[in-house]
């Protein structure tokens, strides 16, 4: 039996577990800027179609995978077709690049609740996030790689705080730590979006947000990003559900869980487009100006406009530890999933366990993660690998995993079988639909257009130089495909997990 392979205690831990995945630094960070810069309230269109046509479907993909085959992604991916086995490895490489940046946003956001108390940015946040990101001043992005002192203390600290909680284990460690943080983290949420919604001026805000610019639905790029942010919000297709529903008991509903997740997860985000819209709008009523004008895009909503907010609003430093708190509670749950997707891994590989996993991929991972990120380079790199692994990382593999289990392996009778099995949402002929004809040609189609896209656009992205996108985005990309296959093909060692049966 494979005594060392964790289990969650019950169902209840798993939902915790996934929704704590789910809700993170995509929820209150990314998704109201996306939702604004891809047609604001038209936007609801393409995310609503992304989240029924993709996101529940590959979340029950994901599910019927790992829970039927019972292993990490390599392992559950070998166990469903020897040759599959790459798909697993790519998925482990993108949560590789996943946890080196998002363990910054984690950075800043607690040293940002830290400054809430004294609202340590001064009277111009913009300048002091220059600062404080380039350790030189000013927005011009210089790619230097020197140290940031205050970043690398916090991303060092939240390294360690990872390593604990991964060594307690799945059900110690990642549903225990769930179970507290999920139930603080709405409560904090909620009393934030009720202070925010009496600032004066937080209508002017949410009207903003949610005025549909219907224009935009006309662009590939903004299908793309719905489904991007669908994938990403979920923790869908990249290896995160099918690892956790691995530790489940064979006699699960996991239909039933997975609407319970997918849909707490579209709640949260809508609650945070309608937090921090509210907010905007106060700033913009505050300043006289346009709700556009205060919206940066990006990171910068996050650490520009809302320590301006809070300078000018009542309460501000309460709104301040509410909303970057809840940035680290949120961020923290969903670091932990990325990772476990790959110590399961490496534990199913080497047949390790818990302890001697956690150490072996957590030390390397922090010291990258801490050396590459904590200098004046951080910000653009993050940026870059953000959108480079959404779109080529996260949105590829989901294409690719619909065409290989659908046309290639002819696998969905047994998924559906599977699922069906305790289920109690019956999947037939509509999942069917949604994963092997929707899913795959929206987003085939959405991935040539946005590339077209971007070729024909001239300026490289974000103005960035051309060799650092090249590096960063473009051949970053192409290496997870080319490593993946390559580990796919190495021998697994007569200790690993893969023969054992439990
Ligand atoms: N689902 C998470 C979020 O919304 C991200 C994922 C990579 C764990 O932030």
């Amino acid at each position: 039996p494979r005594a060392d392979r964790g289990a969650f205690a019950g169902r209840t831990a798993f939902i915790f577990a996934a929704i704590g995945s789910a809700v993170g630094l995509g929820n209150i960070w990314r998704f109201p800027a996306v939702a604004y810069e891809n047609g604001g309230g038209a936007f609801i269109l393409p995310y609503l179609v992304a989240l029924l046509t993709a996101g529940i479907p590959l979340l029950f993909l994901d599910y019927a995978i790992g829970h039927r085959w019972r292993g990490s992604a390599p392992a559950a991916w070998r166990r469903f077709r020897r040759w599959t086995e790459f798909i697993g490895w790519w998925q482990v490489l993108i949560c590789v690049i996943i946890a080196i940046y998002y363990a910054l946003i984690l950075a800043w956001a607690t040293n940002y609740t830290i400054f809430s108390f004294t609202k340590s940015w001064g009277e111009d946040p913009g300048a002091f996030f220059g600062e404080y990101t380039q350790a030189i001043g000013g927005a011009d992005a210089t790619l230097t790689m020197d140290i940031v002192p205050t970043v690398m203390l916090s991303m060092v600290l939240v390294w360690l705080a990872v390593v604990v909680v991964m060594a307690l284990g799945v059900h110690k460690g990642i549903a225990r730590s769930a179970v507290v943080f999920i139930p603080l983290l709405i409560l904090m949420f909620v009393i934030l979006v009720i202070t925010a919604l009496t600032l004066p001026g937080a209508t002017v805000g949410l009207d903003a947000f949610f005025r549909p610019n219907w224009e935009a639905l006309t662009h590939p790029g903004v299908w793309v990003a719905a489904y991007g942010q669908i994938f990403f919000s979920l923790s869908v297709a990249f290896g995160i559900m099918l690892t956790y529903s691995s530790y489940l008991k064979k006699k699960t509903d996991l239909t039933g869980s997975g609407l319970v997740v997918g849909f707490a997860n579209s709640s949260f985000e809508i609650l945070c487009g309608i937090g921090v819209f509210s907010a905007l709008g106060f700033m913009a009523q505050a300043q006289g100006v346009a709700v556009d004008e205060v919206v940066a895009a990006g990171v910068g909503l996050a650490f520009i406009a809302f320590p301006a907010i809070i300078n000018e609003a009542p309460a501000g430093a309460l709104i301040g530890v509410l909303f970057f708190g809840s940035l680290v509670l949120a961020g923290f749950t969903s670091l932990v999933s990325i990772v476990e997707v790959i110590i399961a891994a490496f534990q199913d590989k080497f047949g390790l366990s818990r302890l001697p996993a956690t150490l072996g991929v957590c030390l390397p991972l922090a010291i990258v993660s801490v050396v590459l990120f904590s200098t004046t380079s951080g910000l653009p790199l993050l940026d870059v690998l953000d959108k480079w692994v959404n779109e080529y990382g996260i949105v590829a593999a989901a294409l690719v995993s619909c065409i290989v289990v659908v046309y290639l392996v002819r696998g969905m009778p047994t998924l559906r079988d599977h699922l069906n099995f305790r289920g109690t949402f019956p999947v037939g002929r509509i999942w069917l639909l949604s994963v092997a004809v929707v899913a795959p040609v929206v987003l085939g189609v959405s991935l040539i257009l946005s590339t077209y896209e971007r070729f024909t656009a001239g300026a490289t992205y974000e103005g960035y130089p051309g060799w650092f996108v090249l590096v960063f985005g473009w051949l970053m990309a192409i290496a997870l495909v080319v490593v993946g296959v390559v580990l796919s093909l190495l021998p697994w060692p007569a200790t690993s997990n893969l023969h054992k049966n439990d």
